[in-house]
């Protein structure tokens, strides 16, 4: 993969994003007081960037067209992992003191059913990050659950 731009930095910052948002929904309000667009229009994509702001704060963020079509912020979840990696939907990692499903080991009761749910990431890792192949993604090991990168994880685990 290429070295990301100064350009796509500064697109992963999350201050950066933050900002653009807010500026988003100045946008809207503007657009409403102007009677370009109607009210509950507005009020619709403002709550939506709203959202997308609070998101922002925690651990990910919404990607809106998927938000827009499947109404759903679990499907529309996104994160940039530090080494670029675009990680959607179920596959983004959780953050550190949530309550939801964490990508450890110690949390699934079989190898089999680490290796189900790495496998299924890894498949959208590829679908998602074009210049990523199977032996990149093995590599980077996103989720912690393969330290010696081989692809098989949680080897500890009981078949
Ligand atoms: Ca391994």
């Amino acid at each position: 993969m290429a070295e990301p731009s100064a350009l796509q930095k500064a697109r992963n910052t999350k201050s950066t994003r933050l900002w653009f948002l807010v500026l988003l929904v100045v946008v809207v309000i503007a657009l409403y007081m102007l009677g370009i667009i109607k009210k509950g229009f507005a009020i619709g994509l403002g709550i939506l960037l709203l959202g997308a702001i609070g998101i922002q704060t925690f651990d990910y963020d919404l990607d809106l067209g998927t938000l827009w079509k499947t109404g759903s912020i679990k499907e529309s979840r996104v994160q940039h992992t530090q080494d670029g990696v675009v990680l959607k939907g179920d596959c983004v990692k959780p953050a550190g003191k949530s309550e939801e499903f964490d990508l450890n080991c110690s949390n699934f009761k079989t190898q089999a059913e680490a290796q189900q749910k790495y496998d299924y990431c890894a498949a959208q890792i590829a679908e998602n990050n074009s210049g990523l192949d199977k032996a990149k993604i093995m590599s980077l090991d996103v989720y912690g659950l393969d330290g010696n990168k081989n692809g098989i994880v949680c080897e500890a685990l009981p078949q």
